[in-house]
């Protein structure tokens, strides 16, 4: 059992294939690379934090954010990305957080954009297939079809940006409390009833 974590590699390559995707997710701010200026990145910032509080909540993030479609951003997902850079835990992202959260929706827009190979705007089973494997995953057919099938939400049998990174995350999470009992690393635990329950329930999911 081997797994890697947090963001993969980029295929430079396959990034450049894709890049005639005209689908924008972060505005249009994404084409300008990374790093931005802080100029650059404050106007971003003013226009994402409608209210002028000085702060981007959930609800803002997720009026920015866009999955390619007409479709609200993932609730979960603009949750999850809050939960990982408010370093303040005030539940809304600073500007200070926002440069970091702005590289993270930038690295993950990369990476969905280079495994989706027909520029569908969208990830199927075969694609998301060879973007787990990619990663390091190694799971079987069954496991990337039932995976499809939970993080789809829309019922179309492909994924969507948010999704994507949720799903991502999500195995990633998984592979993690699975890791920390499987210490001699052959992919096969055994755990108690209670041992099971306390890493199912403390997973930040
Ligand atoms: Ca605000
Ligand atoms: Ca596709």
């Amino acid at each position: 059992m081997s797994a890697v974590i947090t963001i993969p590699s980029f295929n430079a390559t396959r990034l450049a294939a894709s890049s005639r995707l005209q689908q924008e997710y972060f505005y249009n701010t994404m084409a300008h690379g990374y790093p931005p200026n802080r100029d650059y990145l404050w106007n971003i910032f003013r226009s994402v934090d409608k209210d002028g509080s000085g702060f981007i909540t959930a609800d803002e993030l997720q009026q920015a954010l866009s999955n390619g479609t007409w479709s609200p951003f993932n609730p979960e997902t603009v949750r999850l990305m809050i939960g990982m850079f408010d370093k303040q835990n005030r539940g809304s992202i600073s500007f200070e957080d926002f440069g970091i959260l702005w590289k993270y929706v930038s690295d993950w827009q990369s990476c969905f954009r280079s495994f989706d190979n027909d520029n569908s705007g969208n990830i199927n089973e075969m694609e998301l297939k060879n973007a787990l494997s990619s990663f390091g995953y190694r799971v079987t057919d069954e496991v990337v079809s039932i995976m499809i099938r939970k993080f789809d939400r829309f019922g179309r049998g492909t994924i969507l940006f948010d999704d994507f990174i949720q799903c991502c995350v999500t195995l990633n999470s998984l592979t993690a409390a699975f890791r920390q009992y499987d210490t001699d690393g052959d992919g096969v635990i055994t755990i108690h009833y209670e041992q099971f329950l306390k890493m199912v329930i403390s997973l930040r999911m």
